[in-house]
Parts: structure tokens; C-alpha cells; sequence
């Protein structure tokens, strides 16, 4: 029993810990003092946990806590994070807490001293050096997992680890060569990636919109190669901005570049980002220097060898995007009398827009294709033949849409036994007020995540225990894999998806119906149809339940680029342009919009972004598997990009969803104290 007057941490009612002091237990009650006076609670419901002392509650490591539970860990990163410590370790997880402000911790003096082995405190680069090591000792590939919730800072943690690599693993003999080295060129990669990826949300003025892994590849100990795969990237930004969030940097960029007259710009009829609908929701970020981005960017494009043609058509597209965004189709009545849609084809923004992707805004009597009617009519297959029919006008718009988002998509893909290192930096567990098909993604790859992190902190504590010649049983595994086997089996809700999407007739209403009513996804615990029905359905993650919204499930899974757009793209006398579109039409082979728009589009369907999702996860977790895994789990400590504020429930939460409480728990239930063989 706990000696009494003993510092202790009881749950209020909406959640928080409070400290008290422990002034009495009995069987079934104990008794606690606040500040402002005692409180007894019944123990069948309410628990308290000891506090650790006051010495040892700032410790480096918080599985040398004497008391590992959740109140004490929070109190601790707390603590730390007072003192200025961003960094803590349970055991082999880095814990990184988001500063928001600049700290003094960075330095090349600083970054020797972990690669000399000069220093233990916990430390990104610590974890960069260690992979490092690793890989040399072990002669086995590494990788370091970030995650954490928008704004945490993975993508900064990985800059660093980058950075370290970039360092300890040049050869010695230096670069005599013009031509920048790996090296440079992981460095420089950098901020294209960000123009080109990232965006200013309402969580981070700088937050990646697409997840991804790095392979730094080395041969022995320095560097022989790199490379990048990116993961759903999100192309409905380009179309559509929620207020006070921007569309892609890299289009403020283009303006700022233009209003200083920036020549390679010069003929792309650029103005200020106001002037175009999709820059005009919001222009700036505060802490954002637009034009210094580009000139960064566009050094580090010229650097990496990004061809001039190449880099033109980016540019082009990207202006293209902003004068297609303020095209608006008109309305008539045809001859069948149907609504459709029409096109002012002397409209500026058309004739630049038709300039710029090297098409033709509009023929007289000519048979090859042209912007309007790539945009505003649709193909119709029909045995060998096909013909054009108008398009309405809303089915336009889409298609308008779509052909700005796959041309984003092209001008963002950053052109593509040893062993590696690789970090992956991707969204962490989504939960919303309103979750769509990109959350389920997400939370589909946390889910993975997690089964590997579960199964690897298993084995760990498995090793340690069987050191001491102890059992675990194997429920201290915290299994999340029937949550997965809904999501990917062949009954499950991917398979489901991919089916009504085939269905002429699919839609979202169609979904939500299947999913209620077919056996064995009623079967699934982890699948719950809400009783009273309002299109959506709770998928029960590891890190919580998270309710989707149906709506927009089968156009978003579908993703398909109307076979007419991808007819003119291909007409283009660019000749990048014309190949990427052919590819795209290779891959779409079969279909016109046909399966999302009616029609009759017939042959192969293309892959859904679901399934192509599902493929890059397990290739993902392929290479995961094959690696020694090095855990950062990055904490936001508030919602206001503050310095020096720490958010308790934020943080708690954070810690829960990283499977850093569970991991504790695992620790805790093997051995719930932890003292060395001296302390004890
Ligand atoms: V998102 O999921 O891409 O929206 P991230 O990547 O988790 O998000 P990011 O690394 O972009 O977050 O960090 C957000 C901001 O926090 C940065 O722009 C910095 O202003 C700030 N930050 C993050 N880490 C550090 C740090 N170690 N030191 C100082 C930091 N500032
Ligand atoms: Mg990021």
C-alpha cells in the first residue's frame, strides 16, 4: 500500500490530471486534498497514480521513471518542454515537441558533437546518427519513422536527419567537379519539394500536402544515390481552397516572381495573385517571402539539372492552371434540347490558357481538337466508333477541374547491393468534424503504421523480458489488425468502394447502403453505421473512432480525367505535355469519363486511387519491414503555433494516437518499475 501524504495525479471529470496529495485509502475509497480542500472518490471508478519525485520527473528518458503512466509522462514532457528541452526519449521513440520558435539547437558544433558521440541527450540528430551507425553495424537498411498530427514539425525533424546524413556521409576526398554531389542534391531537393507540395493551412503555413520517403543509398559508409516516393498528393487544393488557406506555394511564388520581373516568367501573362480565382481566397502568410522562395527554388531547379524545356512546360502549366481557374462556361439549350455548356472562346483567359498548353482555344472546320471542345463535349464509344456529345455545363466545370489537377499533378512529380537509409515523413491520424475519403487514406496508413510499431515495441520488450528470463504473454500485443482486414480484405470497405465505383449507377448513396447491409462488413466490429442514417459510417481506428462522410467517397476513389481533356493534352505541340498525357491515357485505357459520367466507355479499368494506395502502402511496408525502424513521434503542444505554450489535452491526445502510451503500457506491464540494480 502507498504511503500516505504522497504527491498523486487523479482524472477530473472532463479529462484532465490534477495533482493532489494522497491523505487516506481504504478498500474501497481513498481520499485526496486539493489545494481547496479533500475529495473522496470510490475506487471501483476512479483510480490515482503516485507522482514521481521532483528529481527524477525532468529525466531524459522516461522509461527510467520509477512510475510510467500516463500522467506522469505528460507531466514530464511538460516539465521538459518548460526547461526548453523539445526532445525526450521513451526508450528507443524520440518524442519531438514543436518548439515554434527558433532554438539554439542546430548548430554544426552542435550536430558534431552527436556525430563524434560526444553527447546522449535526446536529440533529432541523435536518431540520425544512430540510423547511420546502424545501418554500418548491422549492414542492414534503416529507417526513421516521423509522424504526428499537422504542424507538429515532421517535415522540419526531417530536414535534419536529412541534414546529419547529408553530412557524416560524404566521402572525404571532397567533390572536384562542377556538378552538385548526392549530397547537394538531397539538400536542394528540399525546397521544391516544399513550393511544389506544401501549402499554408489553417494548422501550418507551411504544411506538406502528400506524405513521403526519402532513400538516402549508400555505398559503405557515404552516400551513392537518393530518392523520393511521394504519397497522395492533395490535387483538390488546386481547385479549391477553404477560407484562410492558400493553394500551392509555388503559384504565390510565380506572381511575386513576375511583379519583380523575373524574366523566365515573362510571357505566361502572370499578375497578382489576387486576379486569379484560385490564389484570390488567401495571398499571403506572414513569415512567407514568396519571391525569395522562387529564386530559391528556381536556383535549386537549375542546380539539379531540371532541363530548360522542362522547366518551362512546369511553368506553363502552373499559369495555365491560374487562367483556366477563371474560365466560366456559359448555358444553353441544343437542338435535342438539352442543357449545355458553352465556351466564350475569345475570352482571355482561354486564348492565354490555350496559348500556354500549346492547344488550340478554337477551329473552324477542322477535325483536330481544340480547348473547347475538350473541355465542353464528351467522347462516346460505341462498338468501333466513337463520337462527340455535349457536355452540361457542371459536367464541364468537372472536367475543367480534373484537367487542372493532372496538370498539377505532372508539374509537381519531381523526377525520380546497397544499403539505405530512408525517412518517411507522413501525415499523422486525421479526425476531423468532417472526414473524407483522404482521411480514411491516412488513418489507413496509420493503421499500418501502427500494426508494425505494436509489433515491434512487442518484440522489444519480448527480448528485454526474455533476458531476464520472464514471459509476456502474447495479449500484451495490442492488435490492430482486423481494423486493416476490414479496410483491405476482399469483403471489406476497399473492395466495396472499388466495386460500386465499376457500378454504372455506383454512387455514394449506393456505398453507404452496401455497407450497412452486406453480411460480413455487418459482421466487422470495426465497421458502425450510425442508427439514425446521415451518410455516414464510423470506422473504429486503433487511435479512436472516426466518423466519414460518404459524400464525394466514389468521385474522389475514381479520380478520372474525362477521356476528351486527355485527347486534347495530347494534341498539344508540347511535347512533354503530349507524352504525359498519352501515359495518362494509357493508364485510363478503356474509359472516357465514361464510368464516372455515363457513356460508354468499355475495356480495362484503370486502377482507383484507393487501390493504387493500397499497393504503394504495402510496398511502403515492405521496405519498412526490411529496415531497422528509428521512431519519432512528433507532439504540436497548441493549436495556436505558439512558443512556450503547452496545451495538456492536445499533448495527451498526441501521445495516445503515436501508440507512445501504449508503448509505455507494454513497458509498464513488463516491468512497472524500472530501477537499475543500484537505485533498487
Ligand atoms: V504537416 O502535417 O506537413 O501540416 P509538419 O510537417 O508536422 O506539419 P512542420 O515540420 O511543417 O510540421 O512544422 C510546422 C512549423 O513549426 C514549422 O514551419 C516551424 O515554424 C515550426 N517548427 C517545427 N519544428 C521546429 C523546430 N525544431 N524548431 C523550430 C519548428 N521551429
Ligand atoms: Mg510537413
Amino acid at each position: 500500500m502507498s504511503s500516505l501524504r504522497s504527491s498523486v495525479w487523479v482524472a477530473s471529470t472532463d479529462g484532465r490530471w490534477l495533482e493532489a496529495t494522497l491523505v487516506n485509502t481504504s478498500e474501497d475509497k481513498f481520499t485526496v486534498r486539493f489545494k481547496d480542500g479533500e475529495k473522496v472518490y470510490s475506487k471501483d471508478k476512479h483510480n490515482f497514480y503516485l507522482k514521481n519525485p521532483p528529481e527524477v520527473e525532468g529525466a531524459d528518458d522516461f522509461l527510467t521513471l520509477p512510475n510510467l503512466d500516463e500522467p506522469n509522462i505528460l507531466h514530464s514532457l511538460r516539465v521538459r518542454y518548460g526547461r526548453g528541452h523539445v526532445y525526450s526519449y521513451t526508450g528507443k521513440i524520440l518524442i519531438a515537441v514543436n518548439p515554434w520558435k527558433r532554438v539554439n539547437i542546430y548548430s554544426p558544433d552542435v550536430m558534431q558533437k552527436y556525430v563524434r558521440g560526444q553527447t546522449e541527450s535526446p536529440h533529432i540528430f541523435a536518431v540520425a546518427v544512430n540510423a547511420y551507425r546502424s545501418m554500418l553495424n548491422d549492414l542492414n537498411s534503416q529507417c526513421v519513422l516521423i509522424s504526428g498530427e499537422s504542424g507538429s514539425g515532421k517535415t522540419e525533424s526531417t530536414k535534419y536527419v536529412l541534414s546529419v546524413l547529408t553530412v557524416i556521409g560524404v566521402s572525404s576526398q571532397g567533390n572536384n567537379n562542377q556538378r552538385p554531389t548526392v549530397a547537394d542534391q538531397i539538400m536542394l531537393g528540399n525546397p521544391v519539394l516544399e513550393s511544389f507540395g506544401n501549402a499554408k493551412t489553417l494548422r501550418n503555413h507551411n504544411s506538406s500536402r502528400f506524405g513521403k520517403w526519402i532513400e538516402v543509398v549508400f555505398d559503405g559508409s557515404v552516400i551513392a544515390g537518393a530518392g523520393i516516393k511521394t504519397y497522395l498528393l492533395e490535387k483538390s487544393r488546386v481547385v479549391d481552397q477553404i477560407e484562410g488557406e492558400r493553394n500551392y506555394h509555388i503559384f504565390y511564388e510565380c506572381c511575386a516572381a513576375v511583379a519583380s520581373g523575373v524574366t523566365c516568367l515573362k510571357d505566361l501573362g502572370l499578375d497578382a495573385a489576387h486576379s486569379f480565382a484560385c490564389t484570390r481566397t488567401c495571398t499571403e502568410v506572414e513569415s512567407r517571402d514568396d519571391l525569395a522562395e522562387f529564386k530559391e527554388t528556381k536556383a535549386a531547379m537549375d542546380k539539379m539539372g531540371f532541363k530548360d524545356s522542362d522547366q518551362r512546360s512546369i511553368f506553363a502549366a502552373i499559369a495555365a492552371i491560374m487562367h483556366l481557374s477563371n474560365v466560366e462556361f456559359g448555358e444553353e439549350i441544343d437542338w435535342d434540347g438539352n442543357s449545355v455548356a458553352t465556351l466564350d472562346v475569345k475570352h482571355p483567359s482561354i486564348v492565354q490558357a490555350a496559348k500556354l498548353l500549346k492547344v488550340t482555344s478554337f477551329l473552324f472546320l477542322s477535325g483536330s481538337l481544340d480547348l473547347r471542345e475538350g473541355l465542353c463535349t464528351r467522347i462516346i464509344t460505341t462498338g468501333r466508333e466513337s463520337m462527340r456529345k455535349p457536355e452540361t455545363k457542371s459536367n464541364a466545370t468537372l472536367c475543367l477541374q480534373a484537367l487542372c489537377k493532372a496538370l498539377y499533378e505532372y508539374a509537381s512529380s519531381v523526377g525520380e547491393v546497397q544499403f539505405m537509409v530512408a525517412v518517411l515523413d507522413i501525415f499523422g491520424f486525421e479526425s476531423f468534424a468532417k472526414n473524407r475519403f483522404e482521411q480514411l487514406c491516412i488513418n489507413h496508413a496509420n493503421e499500418k503504421l501502427q500494426l508494425h510499431f505494436n509489433g515491434y515495441s512487442f518484440l522489444q520488450e519480448r527480448k528485454l523480458m526474455e533476458s531476464e528470463g520472464l514471459e509476456i504473454s502474447k495479449s500484451d500485443f495490442k492488435d490492430n489488425s482486423a481494423c486493416i482486414a476490414l479496410l483491405e480484405e476482399s469483403w471489406g470497405f476497399q473492395a466495396t468502394l472499388d466495386d460500386v465505383c465499376k457500378m454504372p449507377k455506383g454512387d455514394d448513396l449506393v456505398l453507404l447502403d452496401r455497407l450497412s447491409s452486406e453480411k460480413s462488413l455487418k459482421e466487422s466490429a470495426y465497421l458502425v453505421i450510425p442508427k439514425k442514417k446521415d451518410g455516414t459510417f464510423i470506422i473504429r481506428h486503433y487511435a479512436g473512432d472516426v466518423k466519414y462522410t460518404a459524400d464525394g467517397f466514389c468521385e474522389r476513389n475514381k479520380d478520372l480525367l474525362p477521356g476528351s481533356a486527355i485527347e486534347l493534352m495530347k494534341s498539344s505541340k508540347d511535347e512533354l505535355f503530349s507524352s504525359i498525357f498519352d501515359k495518362i491515357a494509357k493508364e485510363q485505357e478503356g474509359g472516357d469519363g465514361a464510368k464516372g459520367r455515363g457513356g460508354g466507355g468499355k475495356g480495362k479499368q484503370s486502377k482507383s486511387v484507393s487501390a493504387k494506395f493500397k499497393n504503394d502502402l504495402s510496398e511502403l511496408m515492405g521496405s519498412i519491414n526490411a529496415s531497422g525502424p528509428h521512431f519519432v513521434r512528433c507532439v504540436n503542444p497548441n493549436s495556436s503555433k505558439l512558443a512556450e505554450v503547452f496545451e495538456e489535452e492536445k499533448a495527451v491526445e498526441q501521445l495516445r494516437f503515436g501508440g507512445v502510451i501504449e508503448a509505455v503500457r507494454m513497458a509498464r506491464e513488463s516491468f512497472p518499475s524500472r530501477f537499475t540494480h543500484e537505485e533498487f
